[in-house]
């Protein structure tokens, strides 16, 4: 190798070889070499020229105004195209600010590749005060699936190959690949360089369930008296739809989505029992997880909402086979790709399945129905101020009319509210928070999302938590890309009402700036803004975005006193009884 590699210093000496290529280069051959065309990240040393030359090379480029949104936009792209999404950051503040993404997508099982300049080895191993100096690859490791440094150019290749591997196979993740700032000028031999590029074959290989499993699932669900299929973000991410569906559908078994599986069948499907959520949970005795954890936001699997103890059985399909017996014993372990086990299921089921009892099917449907009569009429009142029904009923029919737009969804009030309210009818359009419950994903997410697909995008933001990635609606502007957000503006954080007990000056801890106007921050950037005050304003305002395309940002005014701490999870929220005299 010493032969073919070349530092900076050696370029004369190399020039006489012929073609020459450099570590810059070989990145991006690397990259797209692999069929990866877009990057999302911020400029800066060392990489600026590795961003300006990928552009130039044909990549799409996407230049943020922080790393964490840039991160959240990979991350995105990896969960809707099964390709690790990449985000490109400078070395130590630029790679901390991006790894908050790494961690969100592990955490959330979506494989993305943050790529991150770093400073030179020598000086950050002894410590000696480089510029940006730090030890990226041993802080990265705990948070990410695997963490690599490539030191030779002519390791790029195989460097690249091992991050996407690692990304994509088994439960996806992100990876961390750490490129000191010496190696993008390593100069070395084009046709050598060429050969050291590796284009990985089958990345996520098929991951087939043993026959016995699948064989003692369909035992268990075949005795079922309530069975309960969950489709979990896990179920989304396998593009497996058709066979999921028809499992559904020939099993005649009631699901309900977690959501960012609603719309895998579209939640006005007969047998989605998401209106009837809290009594399938409690009653149901065999539980198929396709895709989904048994974490809290499932209650673990146990507990007041999955009923008597020692009701359930769990059949689970889950790629990762320490998933299984996380929380509570599976009966049924399933351990494969989703697409491949569900397509056991299937086969294994033969031509004719035994529908459900029929009072378990009539006692779901009946109160979904209750429930949805309740629902129908919150979201028909007209109030002013708008209460989060008010508008998000608008939002619910703008979703029924434009099926293949993406929601973004992020808040407390806001989120958990759009959860239930806005149906959803195409596979892997809703996407939010996630396992971690984490803000700051709304821009991000926005933008990925519209590069990825080019289909319109419609992000329904709490005001705290639009807070959080804001500016990038310059970004959002700037690439021209057909973002429609809408900002729930109830003055702060879960409600704009609360007061500070001390009496003194400062606003309580949870209140924003009265009255704020979001929309002229998108103003400012040639963005369209709109201020809407009832749910005819709201609903002109988000058709006419979603009908030209154009950057447009609403605030919508919503009631401060409508929502509630922690939006649905206020039970998590410790709360002091202590009163002080
Ligand atoms: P949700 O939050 O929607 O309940 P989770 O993120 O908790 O979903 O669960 C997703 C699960 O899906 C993870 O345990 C992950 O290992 C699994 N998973 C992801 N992709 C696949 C796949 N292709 N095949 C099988 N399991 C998968
Ligand atoms: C990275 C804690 C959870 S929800 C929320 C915060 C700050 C904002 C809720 O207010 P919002 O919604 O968005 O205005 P609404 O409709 O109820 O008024 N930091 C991170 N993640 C989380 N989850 C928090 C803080 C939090
Ligand atoms: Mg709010």
């Amino acid at each position: 190798m010493s032969a073919m590699l070349q530092d900076t210093n050696s370029t004369v000496a190399a020039e006489t070889e012929g073609e020459l290529t450099d570590g810059f280069h070989l990145v991006i051959d690397a990259l797209k070499l692999n069929g990866i065309t877009n990057i999302y990240g911020v400029p800066g040393i060392p990489i600026t020229d590795l961003g300006r030359l990928a552009q130039g090379e044909g990549m799409r480029v996407i230049s943020f105004r922080h790393e964490q949104n840039a991160g959240n936009a990979a991350a995105i792209a990896g969960f809707l195209t099964k390709q690790p999404g990449i985000c490109l950051t400078v070395s130590a503040p630029g790679f901390l600010n991006g790894l908050t993404a790494l961690a969100n997508a592990t955490t959330n099982c979506f494989p993305m590749i943050l790529i991150s300049g770093s400073s030179e080895r020598e000086i950050v191993d002894l410590q000696q005060g480089d510029y940006e100096e730090m030890d990226q690859l041993a802080i990265a490791k705990p948070l990410c699936k695997a963490a690599f440094r490539v030191l030779h150019a002519a390791d790029i290749g195989i460097g690249v190959a091992r991050a996407i591997r690692a990304a994509v196979s088994g439960r996806p993740g992100g990876v961390y690949l750490d490129l000191p700032a010496k190696l993008f000028s390593q100069v070395m031999d084009a046709e050598a360089g060429r050969q050291s590029l590796v284009k990985v074959i089958d990345a996520a290989p098929a991951q087939l369930p043993a026959p016995s499993a699948i064989a003692r699932a369909l035992d268990l669900l075949k005795n079922a008296k309530r069975p309960l299929i969950i489709l979990g973000k896990g179920a989304a991410y396998a593009q497996a739809d058709e066979d999921i569906r028809n499992f559904v559908e020939k099993s005649g078994i009631p699901y309900l989505p977690m959501s960012m599986a609603k719309g895998l069948l579209p939640d006005t499907h007969p047998q989605s029992a998401g209106a009837a959520r809290s009594q399938a949970l409690k009653d149901s005795d065999v539980v198929v997880l396709i895709g989904a954890r048994l974490n809290w936001l499932l209650s673990h699997g146990k507990g007041k909402s999955w009923g008597e103890p020692g009701s359930k059985q769990f059949i689970q399909i889950d790629i990762e086979p320490k998933e299984m017996d996380s929380n509570v014993e599976i009966k049924a372990p399933i351990v494969g790709d989703i697409g491949s086990c569900v397509a056991a299921l299937l086969a294994g089921m033969g031509a004719s399945w035994p529908a459900p009892p029929a009072d378990w099917i009539n006692a779901l449907e009946t109160r979904k129905q209750a429930n949805l009569v309740k629902m129908d009429a919150r979201l028909k009142k007209n109030s002013s101020p708008m209460d989060f029904h008010t508008a998000l009923g608008v939002l619910r029919t703008i979703i029924k009319e434009r099926p293949d737009a993406i929601l973004v969804n992020e808040g407390a009030n806001t989120l958990d509210l759009a959860r239930g309210v806005i149906d959803m009818y195409q596979p892997r359009k809703r996407l939010d928070v996630g396992t971690w419950g984490v803000m700051g994903i709304g821009m991000g997410f926005a933008v990925g999302a519209a590069v990825e697909t080019g289909k319109p995008v419609l992000a329904v933001e709490g005001d705290s938590a639009f807070g959080f990635s804001g500016m990038e609606i310059e970004t959002i502007c700037r690439y021209n890309l057909p973002v429609c957000v809408v900002v729930f503006n109830n003055n702060g954080i879960y409600r704009g009402t609360d007061v500070n007990t001390s009496g003194g000056s400062d606003v309580a801890t949870t209140v924003f700036v009265t009255d704020a106007r979001y929309d002229k921050m998108m103003e400012a950037f040639g963005g369209i803004g709109a201020n809407a005050t009832t749910p005819d304003e709201l609903r002109a305002a988000v058709v006419a975005a979603m009908d030209s395309g154009k950057p447009t940002l609403i605030n919508a005014v919503i009631d401060p006193a409508a929502g509630s701490e922690s939006g649905n999870i206020g039970s998590l929220n410790p709360q002091s009884v202590v009163k002080k005299k």
